[in-house]
């Protein structure tokens, strides 16, 4: 969110932008024209039957320009409305040959050119980034053997096990439709009344209702394939795999509070981040991974079924191993040629990945082409730059609405001899995508496996696996949503289906409700797996990150410096925050204001610091920020009499979290930025959160200490 600055603001409109892709009609010459290249005299006039008369039918400038400006918006995808996207590169390690003969992820070093477009599921195209919800991870590989998506989450497992049901928990949770209310949130009465009734429902449930339903920034974010894959490699044997994305700078979340302050503040909050980060420099980056489990026949592993997408596999049964590493590293230059366009489907597929049973990835490979007709016009949408191929296409698909190709010669069907016999088809030696034979029996019925029975014991592994400020964290969340229904008899189902996760759970959000806690049967044994928790002990990288240095007219200017020097060599960004804009010094030392009082908010920040020299001021906007920022468990700092602003603010330098230092000197910087990269002063936790939640001293540690259970080996 730091910079000002923005792709493109320099560009001209006529100019296609530096690596754009793909060829598409772009502006071109100096002068404006017509759509039909007609050059124009005057486009800031209508035609007019003199300067005070009426306007003149004849007018087709006005009419073309009215009509195109009439018809610029496109439906909205119906799920998945808000998002940003970037372009990038996948470099393979080579690592993933032994299982898939997919070209792309054979050569060590071979790089495919990527276009990533992460969004929410609920909102509306203009909704808050920042709200509770399940992010959308869509990656689409243009690899020389045709289009590969991976259509993924930021969560592993799904609300529904069977496509049919998507209308229902997506009617569900989409605004009331009287009232169209409230948008972008999972917190009123049709959503819990589904997912109460519904349980099936309660994995994902726990997932959004835990701190990666907000995430900090996509950077920050796993993402999943979800379902189970059927990989298949040179020769001819089969995996079973799920994939995974591991991003560099681990993953982290939002405080509540934040999240909702940045969702007035900052609707643009994620795009702006990502946007901004890869301008500076600080590119995003994610390693793909798979779990490879045995394709027995069984569909199944250790007693999980690898066709119910409501089931996860814990990384400690089945290691993620690495296979290549995702950059993004280039902005999008128009957003609705590139993001908007973007179509994106789960049947895009290569030859050496093939999709299983799971029966939720059947409907989608309806789904998606399905829903680009009406929402990109017509079936020619893989004609649009962004969606093209990066290598050969030759479809013999002809005519539709919005053909942009001119395709010449005389024979687009098979068998022909007019066309010489071409196209070819071709063998799986040839590249041929020919998909592996699978045995397919039984009677025709419309029921699911017992195996997809259980739905909470999983659940129960979850919250189990956290450290008790997640799980607080969760509890904190279902309070929230549960006390913005307004049917008593919701919130009691719901509490009935948390009774069958973990009663301590089940007790607490009860509690916050003001309702009995129901009986349940929650497991007892449900297994551990501490790799789904996401507090880190040790410092991750701080790229992307955002320092604020609050300062004024009399602040230690060459002190700032530093920090700014600091933060950048790890790819942060330290901004200055002062009480009026402009400049502060004079001469030769100067540092520019980035942000005042009044243009800035605590949660534009990973972490404040106070430079020395500066005033308490009074301002209660400048204790807003530091009390807000303290309370959301960020690092503050201060250094020299910069102590006093923050003692001012109701904060002791002491505190936990609160690095001080008489200048800035290595020791200063360093735990500075050693504290940005543990993310947040988690022990000041109990200390500022409403509900008092034991302090952290460890991740894994503290999660493998709750009774009665069993860790995975
Ligand atoms: Fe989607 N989903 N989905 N979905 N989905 C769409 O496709 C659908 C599902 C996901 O950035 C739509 O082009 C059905 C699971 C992402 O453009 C639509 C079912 C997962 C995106 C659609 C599912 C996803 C979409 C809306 C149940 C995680 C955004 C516009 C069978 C593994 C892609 C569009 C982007 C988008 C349908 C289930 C992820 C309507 C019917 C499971 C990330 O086709």
């Amino acid at each position: 969110m730091a910079s000002s600055s923005h792709n493109g603001h320099n560009s001209r409109t006529r100019s296609t932008a530096a690596g754009s892709s793909a060829a598409g009609r772009d502006e071109a010459g100096e002068f404006l024209t017509t759509a039909q290249g007609l050059r124009l005299p005057d486009t800031d006039h209508s035609l007019k039957a003199g300067e005070r008369g009426p306007t003149l039918l004849e007018d087709f400038h006005l009419r073309e320009k009215i009509t195109h400006f009439d018809h610029e918006r496109i439906p909205e995808r119906v799920v998945h409305a808000r998002g940003a996207a970037a372009h990038g590169i996948f470099e393979s390690y080579g690592t993933g040959r032994s299982v898939t003969k997919a070209g792309f992820l054979a050569g060590k070093g071979l790089v495919t050119d990527v276009f990533v477009r992460f969004s929410t599921v609920l909102g509306s195209r203009g909704s808050a980034d920042t709200v509770r919800d399940t992010r959308g991870f869509a990656v689409k590989f243009y690899t020389a053997e045709g289009n590969f998506d991976l259509v993924g989450n930021n969560m592993p497992v799904f609300f529904i096990q069977d496509g049919i049901k998507f209308p229902d928990v997506i009617h569900a949770a989409k605004p009331h439709p009287d009232r169209e209310i409230p948008g972008a949130q999972s917190a009123h009465d049709t959503f819990w009344d589904f997912a109460s009734l519904h349980t099936e429902a309660t994995h994902h449930v726990m997932w959004n209702m835990s701190d990666r339903g907000i995430p900090r920034s996509y950077r920050t974010m796993e993402g999943f394939g979800v379902h189970t894959f059927r990989l298949v490699n040179e020769a001819g044997e089969t995996h079973l795999v799920k994939f995974h994305w591991k991003p560099a700078a681990g993953v982290h979340s939002l405080v509540w509070e934040e999240a909702q302050i940045a969702a007035g503040v900052d609707p643009d909050f994620h795009r702006r981040d990502m946007a901004d980060g890869i301008d500076a420099g600080a590119f995003l980056e994610y390693e793909l991974g798979i779990q490879v489990m045995p394709d027995d026949g069984t569909d199944s592993f250790e007693g999980i079924d690898l066709l119910d997408p409501t089931k996860l596999v814990p990384e400690e049964l089945a290691p993620v191993q690495l296979i290549g590493k995702l950059t993004l590293n280039r902005n999008p230059v128009n957003y609705f040629a590139e993001t908007e366009q973007v179509a994106f489907h789960t049947g895009n597929l290569v030859p050496g990945i093939e999709v299983t049973n799971d029966p939720l990835m059947q409907a989608r490979l309806f789904s998606y082409l399905d829903t680009q007709l009406t929402r990109l016009g017509g079936p020619n949408f893989t004609q649009l730059p962004v969606n093209q191929p990066h290598c050969p296409v030759n479809d013999m698909l002809r005519d539709g609405m919005h053909q942009t190709a001119v395709p010449a010669g005389l024979a687009p069907y098979r068998p022909n001899s007019i066309g010489g016999g071409e196209p070819l088809v071709a063998t799986a030696a040839d590249g041929g995508y020919v998909q592996t034979p699978r045995q397919v029996e039984g009677a025709v019925v419309r029921s699911s496996p017992l195996s997809f029975g259980d739905h909470f014991t999983q659940p129960a592994m979850f919250y189990r696996s956290l450290t008790p400020l997640e799980q607080a964290h969760i509890v904190e969340a279902f309070t929230f949503e549960l006390g913005k229904c307004y049917d008593q008899a919701i919130k009691e189902r719901e509490l009935a289906v948390l009774a069958n996760v973990d009663a301590d759970l089940c007790a607490q959000v009860a509690a916050g409700l003001g309702l009995p806690v129901p009986d349940g049967h929650p497991a007892a044994d449900a297994g551990l797996s501490p790799a789904l928790s996401q507090v880190v002990t040790e410092p991750g990288p701080i790229a992307g990150r955002t320092i604020g240095i609050i300062a004024d007219a009399g602040a230690d200017l060459a002190g700032i410096g530093k920090i700014r020097k600091a933060a950048a060599k790890l790819g942060a960004t330290a901004l200055v925050i002062a009480p009026v804009g402009g400049v502060l010094g004079s001469g030769t030392r100067t540092e520019t204001v980035d942000r005042t009082l009044l243009t800035t908010r605590s949660v534009e920040f990973d972490a404040l610091v106070v430079a020395g020299g500066t005033a308490p001021s009074g301002d209660i906007k400048l204790t807003l920020l530091l009390q807000e920022a303290f309370r959301h468990g960020k690092v503050l700092a201060a250094w020299g009499d910069g102590t006093a602003v923050l003692e001012a603010a109701g904060i002791t330098a002491g505190a936990v979290g609160v690095v001080t230092g008489d200048a800035v000197v290595k020791s200063f910087t360093g735990q500075l930025t050693a504290a940005v990269g543990l993310h947040r002063a988690w022990d000041r936790a109990s200390a500022v959160m409403a509900s008092a939640v034991p302090p952290v001293h460890g991740s894994s540690g503290t999660a493998t200490r709750r009774r009665g259970c069993r860790r995975f080996p």
